[in-house]
């Protein structure tokens, strides 16, 4: 047979009469459409290697067939032979087997064409089968992309269009996912397809009648769950998550996991109605509407347990928090219930409202038999700002535990529908959630999706269809799901850690909800929100929906129902009952973060010698002056070729500069054990280009050398990384690090110091205030660049005024002197401010933070000329044993020889001073005019300013300043320096701690911490912090201002303003 004969044998199949054109679509495949097939429809369209160019090859082929059968593969010797044995059209064709293993849903076509058609039997393959057969798939992948858009989430059942007038919510169905219906009908519900790979619901099946496949996708995408994932990239992602919902009964439970769930149910609707009767007028922004959240997030807490997780580190709103302690931590009910109670404290610390505090537990997961951690991280009512401390807390927890794929520490973070779409940290936070040192592995969202912020609709509060759009561009799969259907949000809990187990990455649980009562308990939602409390007033309770679908299904009885109602009922009566005979209340039971043994056997007011050994002092500069060991193999910069070699002069004149000083006080910690970690912008090299702390190959892509890691062969780790641009999300991260361990140095630094004011709040809310509100320790230090450098306005400003503003300690107050006296008055403050104005100041301030025995949060303004200034430079003598830290550096020059004759006493702070130095020499004047630095401004040296001033008993006094004056440390120095030179102050000691109204005693932050030192109540006069009293204006010694005058900008942004205003600044201060 030739391939005249060949094809003249296939054409002698097409029946007669048929026209040209018919006989060519009959043979290669032509239009669709079911009336227009050529008579027969036969399936040669199974056969196209017959048409145009082909057929020359199918010749070669049929010849050499003729001479060797083997000689072809075997696909085209089943053809020849069936060919002429006579086989029809379609018939001869068998497709050739596959090299690769039968994927899970192969079927050879050939062995479906039957099951397509059953109704016209034996009916070949034709376009319109494979067409329908497409429209199949893609109705499958419509459910899978769409589906999410028309499941029944929403409890309250209120027209999407209702809350929200954008369009998904308007669509039909079946324009949502089955438009491709246009080309079949409701007659092929019952004919059978093939499922294409990217479908689970065939099980084992691999065809299904459509109406089979429509309905198990509509279970799987369109009942109480709607899950938004086919926008994620990953292909092996998009197939796990198809599997988790499509595969038949995946979602089914078994009736001992229904029991647990309802008691967990019980006790979320119990809790809240309990509290409801007692204290029927407080604010608890109770949960009533999202009571599956507590078994929603003890199912996700088991689940991942029995994955290997033991510890989370938790951080929510206030929404249902006081249940989820109670509940989830198992914090015991009688602290609940006596922060309802109004008592006094009785120990440090001014508190926070019961819906704000944390808590830490260790307990026993019952369902796993496994010891796990709960924390919850205290948080200010600012929502979502505790996001990004959640996740440095537990990547701290991970690092030190080296869990370094997050197998163990796992963050859990709650959020409120409005506050998730609203709040910009949200954002920056999933932004961290991928980088690598700054990764959690994956952190567990839910969102207690209530429909409303406070009085505002979603329509009015956002712009995207979901709360939880913002999550996707994490790739984050994010299932919503109807907090009504308790089996259903249990499943996608169990999907959820499985998913965060798997893929190391977020993923969002939207718990579609609705909130009973107003936003709190004395609010009226009826003022706003009246059609949807008329339609909530209607609703049955979860507990009583989800107990009468179990009695119904017989897995429980009503008198079951009854008695674990009851027995819980008793349980938290007589919590209650043993709260009433409390009668004060402990902010230490709320401490999120213990530090257990730090502060065993310390002297509270004793910090270690922060000076060290030359030796340690040359080896690090040494190494850090030096390149890589394979130097030879290591291409470096020229450029840091020189900084390097100019290191290396350094230190055989044995002095650093900044750089230095900051490399040495991190590198001798790291000797000591003390892990280092420096994150923010640009921080490897530093925004300046002085710090180099990573070396990078100028040939090799990612082949970096860091000199401070490989200081010691058992040093501590170093941790230098830059940052996502985010200032609010990374010091909010490090925050959180630092309150993990505090045998760390953990330090932030701003790209400019002026960018801090967009972390504000975690500044404002947390640092300032945390240890007050919540008796939380932080030494976490703040790097802010900052100084008038003629750069303009926005990068001059740390805004110092501001960190000064907010210190704890009073300006009227003289605090006692004593020899403690340094370290008593850092303990009593809530921050430390510093402007070291050389770098053997910042290398002890540095090691300071460490050597203190409790731990304060360290903010420096850090330069930006003096990084590279020839005098800003300090001998090996300044940090060596026995040296420390300088709270003030005094005159040393001409004028302190000449005391007597010293005219004036300028204090100033940081860079000014060299401009100050600079000038007073020029003017030949250094020995009539002091300059004193005062290089710790908060808290205020007092006794070491006092003696400045004593040693130049008839200098005017000056502040000189390089700020405005309505910015800088003016406004913090004026009534503090008065206040020191006061000496006719009356300053009243009082007993050992003050007694508040009713007579209770009330311990400070160290006596509860440090108990034994504290044994008696017969305190040292030393120790006694005195009372407050009302100032008395000193009529001794006035301090003058020198600096710019007020503005309402940080700096002017006209270069020759700039040099003019400073030396205009250096006139005022040096005139004689
Ligand atoms: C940053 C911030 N802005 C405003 C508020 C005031 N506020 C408290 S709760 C709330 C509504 C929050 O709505 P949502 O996030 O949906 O949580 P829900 O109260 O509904 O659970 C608002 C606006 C706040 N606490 N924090
Ligand atoms: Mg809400």
């Amino acid at each position: 047979m030739n391939r005249a004969r060949v094809l003249s044998h296939l054409l002698s199949r097409v029946p007669p009469g048929t026209p040209v054109t018919a006989v060519r679509a009959w043979l290669i495949g032509g239009a669709r459409g079911k009336a227009s097939a050529p008579p027969p429809p036969t399936a040669l369209a199974a056969e196209p290697f017959l048409n145009g160019s082909s057929s020359n090859y199918v010749e070669e082929m049929y010849n050499a067939w003729l001479h060797d059968p083997k000689s072809v593969h075997q696909s085209w010797d089943t053809f020849f032979r069936n060919t002429s044995a006579g086989a029809q059209p379609g018939e001869a064709y068998m497709a050739p087997p596959s090299l690769a293993q039968p994927t899970r849903h192969h079927v050879p076509l050939s062995s479906i064409a039957p099951a397509i058609s059953p109704a016209v039997g034996r009916t070949p393959l034709t376009d319109n089968v494979i067409d329908d057969h497409l429209a199949v798939q893609g109705i499958i992948r419509a459910y899978q992309a769409r589906g999410h858009l028309i499941a029944a989430l929403d409890p309250l059942g209120i027209d999407r269009e209702a809350l929200s007038e954008r369009p998904p919510s308007t669509m039909p169905s079946r324009i949502v996912v089955r438009n491709y219906f246009d080309s079949i009908d409701e007659s092929d519900m019952d004919r059978s397809f093939k499922l294409p790979m990217s479908t689970f619901v065939g099980g084992n099946e691999k065809t299904l009648p459509l109406k089979e496949i429509i309905k198990r996708l509509e279970d799987a995408y369109c009942r109480s769950i709607g899950v938004e994932f086919m926008f994620i990239n990953s292909l092996e992602q998009c197939n796990w998550i198809r599997q988790k919902f499509e595969s038949p009964g995946i979602m089914a439970m078994n009736q001992q996991d229904k029991r647990l769930l309802l008691a967990r149910l019980t006790r979320s609707h119990g809790f809240e109605a309990f509290l409801a009767r007692k204290f029927s007028s407080e604010k608890r922004f109770g949960l009533e509407g999202c009571e599956i959240l507590i078994p929603a997030m003890k199912q996700v807490i088991d689940r991942s347990t029995s994955l290997g997780v033991e510890s989370f580190v938790m951080g929510m709103p206030h929404r249902g928090r006081l249940n989820v302690l109670s509940n989830v931590c198992r914090k015991p009910l009688e602290h609940i219930f006596t922060q309802f109670a109004g008592l006094d404290t009785g120990d440090e610390g001014s508190g926070d409202v019961k819906y704000h505090l944390g808590t830490y537990q260790e307990r026993l997961n019952r369902v796993t038999n496994k010891n796990i951690r709960l924390a919850i991280v205290a948080n200010p009512s600012h929502l979502e700002a505790v996001d990004p401390v959640v996740q440095g807390k537990t990547r701290a927890e991970q690092f030190y535990h080296g869990d370094s794929e997050g197998n163990k520490v796992l963050s859990i973070l709650l959020h409120g529908d409005a506050a998730f779409s609203g709040q910009g940290i949200v954002y920056e936070t999933f932004h961290l959630s991928e980088l690598p040192e700054y990764t959690t592995h994956g952190t567990i969202h839910v969102v207690v999706n209530n429909q409303i912020g406070f009085t505002t609709d979603p329509r009015m509060s956002r712009s995207s269809p979901y709360c939880t759009d913002v999550a996707r561009v994490v790739n984050a799969p994010i299932f919503h799901v109807n907090a009504d259907d308790p089996e259903a949000v249990m499943h996608v809990c169990n999907v959820a850690a499985d998913w965060r187990h798997t893929f190391h990455k977020d993923v969002v649980i939207d718990l579609v909800c609705y909130r009973r009562n107003g936003h709190n308990e004395v609010d009226e939602p009826m003022f706003t929100q009246p059609l949807m409390y008329n339609r909530i007033r209607k609703l049955k309770p979860v507990i009583e929906l989800y107990a009468d679908k179990l009695i119904s299904e017989g897995v429980v009885s009503a008198e079951e129902t009854k008695e674990v109602r009851d027995r819980y009922e008793k349980i938290l009566e007589e919590a209650f009952t043993a709260a009433k005979s409390e009668t004060r209340v402990f902010n230490k039971h709320w401490i999120d973060s213990p530090w257990s043994g730090f502060f065993e056997g310390k002297d509270p007011l004793r910090a270690t010698p922060t000076g060290v050994h030359e030796d340690t002092l040359t080896h690090i500069c040494k190494r850090f002056a030096s390149a890589p060991p394979n130097a030879s193999d290591f291409v470096i910069h020229r450029g840091l070729q020189r900084i390097l070699s100019s290191r290396m002069e350094m230190v055989k004149a044995r002095t650093v500069d900044w750089a230095m000083g900051e490399a040495v006080a991190f590198g001798s910690l790291l000797k000591e054990g003390v892990h280092v970690r420096l994150s923010g912008q640009d921080v490897e090299r530093g925004t300046f280009s002085h710090r180099h702390h990573v070396l990078h190959h100028q040939k090799v892509d990612k082949s970096q050398y860091n000199a401070l890691a490989n200081l010691y062969p058992d040093q501590a780790p170093y941790t230098v990384c830059n940052s996502s641009l985010s200032e609010y999300a990374v010091l909010g991260f490090e925050l959180g690090f630092s309150m993990t361990n505090p045998n760390a140095l953990v330090l932030w630094e701003a790209q400019f110091g002026d960018f801090n004011n967009t972390a504000q709040c975690i500044i404002d809310q947390f640092i300032s205030s945390g240890q007050s509100k919540w008796i939380r320790q932080t030494g976490l230090v703040l790097l802010l660049p900052h100084g008038m450098e003629g750069m303009g306005p926005e990068h001059s400003s740390s805004r110092l005024e501001r960190f000064l503003q907010m210190t704890s300690d009073d300006p009227d107050v003289l605090p006692a002197f004593s020899s403690d006296f340094a370290i008593r008055q850092l303990s009593d403050i809530n921050w430390i401010v510093a402007n070291c104005s050389t770098p053997g100041n910042l290398f002890h301030v540095l090691r300071r933070q460490i050597a203190l025995p409790f731990r304060k949060p360290l903010i420096i303004m850090t330069p930006k000329s003096l990084l590279r200034h020839p005098e800003a430079k300090s001998s090996f003598d300044d940090m060596v044993e026995g040296t420390e830290f300088q709270r003030i550096i005094p005159e040393a020059g001409p004028a302190a020889k000449n005391e007597a004759g010293v005219k004036r006493l300028i204090f100033c702070s940081g860079k000014v001073y060299y401009d100050l130095a600079a000038a007073r020499k020029e003017a030949g004047i250094e020995d009539s005019i002091a300059i004193a630095r005062v290089e710790q401004i908060a808290p205020f040296p007092y006794d070491l300013i006092k003696q400045e001033c004593d040693k130049y008993p008839d200098a005017e006094l000056v502040w000189s300043q390089e700020e405005h004056k309505n910015m800088g440390a003016w406004s913090y120095i004026q009534p503090r320096i008065a206040t020191a030179l006061n000496h006719e102050r009356h300053i009243v000691k009082c007993d050992k701690v003050a007694n508040d109204s009713e007579g209770h005693e009330s311990q400070s932050w160290y006596e509860y911490w440090f108990p034994w030192a504290f044994p008696t109540s017969s305190q040292t006069e030393a120790s006694i912090p005195p009372k407050r009293e009302t100032p008395i204006a000193s009529d001794t010694r006035v301090l003058r201002y020198a600096g710019r005058p007020v503005s309402a900008s940080p700096a002017t942004g006209n270069k020759k303003t700039h040099t003019r205003e400073v030396k205009q600044l250096l006139e005022d201060a040096l005139a004689l």
